[in-house]
């Protein structure tokens, strides 16, 4: 059957991996599925038919067949249980993988959005500069226990997982801040994310986007 997703026509990173159609290339990567890709303005991400797939006029949708999805860790956990590499056979582990979607998604993305958000919203507030140094200590936080957590391991909880991806993905967002890097071991984890062949044959498609569209111009 085939999948289809949607992406950004055009992105502030410029195809840099930080929009989340990237955690879906890179999962059906993973597992091998082909798809195909339907690229959206801002304002047709907020047109009505895009609406009926997602309700909050954004990217990244998923469709196979009759199956319309939206929310990255859905459609991620989708891919994960209905096709073979991205969960563990034993029934215990793969809970356990699937804890780890959850810990990535709602314990260490919401502080680094919350910096992002801060950054790109309210920089002109009079309590920018000091609640700044906040919110680098709530993702410091984070960080230092999964870096704890994490120790010498390759990845998270035995071989490479769906919640080894969210992760890998989440920390990209600190590109570029050094916050990572404080770690050795997490910085050294990401990396280890970025070299694998799904991950590099995802980031060169979304990159292609607009390198394409650049070459059009
Ligand atoms: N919880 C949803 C999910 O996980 O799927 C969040 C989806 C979401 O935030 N989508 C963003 C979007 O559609 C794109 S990924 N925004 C448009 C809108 O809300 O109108 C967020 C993103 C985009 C670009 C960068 N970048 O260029 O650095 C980073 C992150």
């Amino acid at each position: 059957m085939t999948i289809a997703i949607t992406a950004f026509e055009s992105s502030p990173d410029e195809g840099q991996g930080l929009a989340r159609d990237m955690r879906v290339r890179w999962a059906l990567e993973e597992v091998g599925q082909s798809y195909d890709v339907r690229l959206l303005s801002f304002a047709q991400m907020k047109e009505p038919a895009h609406l009926a797939l997602h309700p909050f006029g954004q990217i990244p949708t998923y469709e196979e067949g009759g199956l319309a999805l939206f929310e990255s860790g859905a459609i991620i956990l989708h891919i994960a249980n209905r096709h073979a590499g991205l969960l563990p056979e034993d029934s215990d582990a793969r809970e356990r993988a699937v804890a780890w979607i959850f810990a990535a998604l709602n314990t260490v993305e919401p502080p680094i959005v919350e910096r992002e958000a801060a950054d790109l919203l309210e920089r002109d507030e009079a309590w920018y500069a000091a609640r700044r140094p906040l919110l680098d200590d709530r993702i410091r936080q984070r960080l230092g226990q999964l870096s704890a957590r994490l120790g010498e391991a390759e990845w998270l909880d035995g071989g490479f997982t769906a919640g080894d991806l969210l992760m890998v993905m989440v920390l990209r967002r600190l590109d570029g801040t050094g916050l990572v890097e404080e770690h050795p071991n997490l910085a050294a984890y990401v990396a280890r994310g970025e070299a694998r062949p799904a991950y590099r044959r995802a980031f060169a498609d979304q990159l292609a986007v607009f390198t394409r569209a650049a070459g059009a111009r």
